[in-house]
């Protein structure tokens, strides 16, 4: 029996780096068994305990616990759980600032995803060669979130990213076509990433990588590629709890005249004043509004 980590899941195929080399697993019929109908037995990202059998293939046996895990809704009704990648630690949030569109309640989506998984968050806006940055960039920086501006073809602004990722387990999220695979390839060439070809982009909702890889840093440490999510629902979030996944709102705690205040439109709210005051973005307080409503109503957006 050897440790190991889920670096891929391709079909029933469970891809497992261990110190013996990688080994592709089947899972055991206790594993298959245990199964809760809401989630896979492993998520990528996942320390499990395999048994090594010959030319490179294994059996699954055991996922250890997770220490983190990065979650949606998935199902029909977003009923179940999704577990996009476990045992992560920072979330890289990226978009880009033309072609396509950046789209501020995705980004605002991903980070509340990680912020629930606490994790550590920052943006990436790529494609700066094609347009600036746009001005809801600010709200970011005044949250408190480290924001990297790259050009994933000329390279700018990828050291800084580089040495964010250092260390650390990291997963890119944003929609299809903002570039993450080509700013992979711009930290480690090595990577060889697939990336999208620009005439494919017309035809809409078209992914270049179809599933969750995760790829060694070369100094310890990785980064976890995924496909574009274009909508997805909150998983385990409550919405009394949404407020702290907002720095910028999590700092007014306790200032409001009702300990309960969801800062919606209670009267004597602190964040709804500091809105006013323009210190919160007006923006980000709306979208938290919006997402406050759709919890409490149990509807995502369409479900996958
Ligand atoms: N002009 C410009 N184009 C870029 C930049 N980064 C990526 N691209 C192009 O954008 C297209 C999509 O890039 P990908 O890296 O495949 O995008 P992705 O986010 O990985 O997309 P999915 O894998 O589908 O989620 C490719 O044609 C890239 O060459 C950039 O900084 N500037
Ligand atoms: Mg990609
Ligand atoms: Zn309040």
């Amino acid at each position: 029996m050897v440790t190991g980590r889920v670096v891929r899941i391709l079909a029933k195929e469970y891809h497992v780096e261990t110190a013996a080399g990688l080994l592709r697993c089947a899972l055991t019929n206790k594993v298959r068994r245990s199964r809760d109908g809401a989630n896979k037995p492993a998520a990528v990202g996942d320390e499990v305990e395999v048994e090594a059998g010959t030319g490179g293939e294994g059996a699954l046996l055991r996922t250890l616990p997770r220490k983190t895990k990065l979650c949606r809704a998935k199902g029909a009704s977003g009923q179940l759980e999704g577990v996009l990648v476990a045992n992560a630690e920072q979330v890289l949030a990226v978009f880009s600032a033309r072609s396509p569109e950046p789209d501020f309640r995705a980004v605002d989506r991903a980070l509340v995803m990680g912020e629930a998984g606490q994790m550590a968050c920052a943006i990436a806006i790529n494609k700066t060669d094609l347009a600036g940055p746009p001005p809801e960039v600010a709200d970011y920086r005044a949250a408190g979130y480290p924001v990297f501006e790259t050009c994933a073809v000329t390279g700018r602004g990828v050291d800084a990213v580089r040495d964010w990722l250092a260390g650390k387990t990291t997963v890119l999220m944003g929609p299809s076509g903002v570039g993450k695979s080509t700013l992979l390839n711009a930290i480690n060439p090595e990577w060889n990433r697939k990336v999208g070809a620009l005439s494919e982009r017309i035809d809409e909702g078209r992914h270049t990588t179809t599933w969750v890889e995760m790829l060694p840093l070369a100094g310890g440490g990785w980064v976890v590629d995924t496909p574009g999510i274009e909508s997805f629902g909150l998983w385990g979030v409550d919405s009394k709890d949404l407020a702290h996944f907002y720095p910028e709102l999590r700092a007014h705690d306790g200032q409001c005249r009702y300990r309960d205040c969801r800062h919606d439109s209670e009267p004597g709210c602190a964040v709804k004043a500091a809105v006013e005051a323009g210190t919160i973005s007006n923006r980000r307080w709306e979208g938290y509004r919006g997402l406050l409503t759709e919890l409490k109503s149990g509807e995502g957006p369409e479900w996958k």
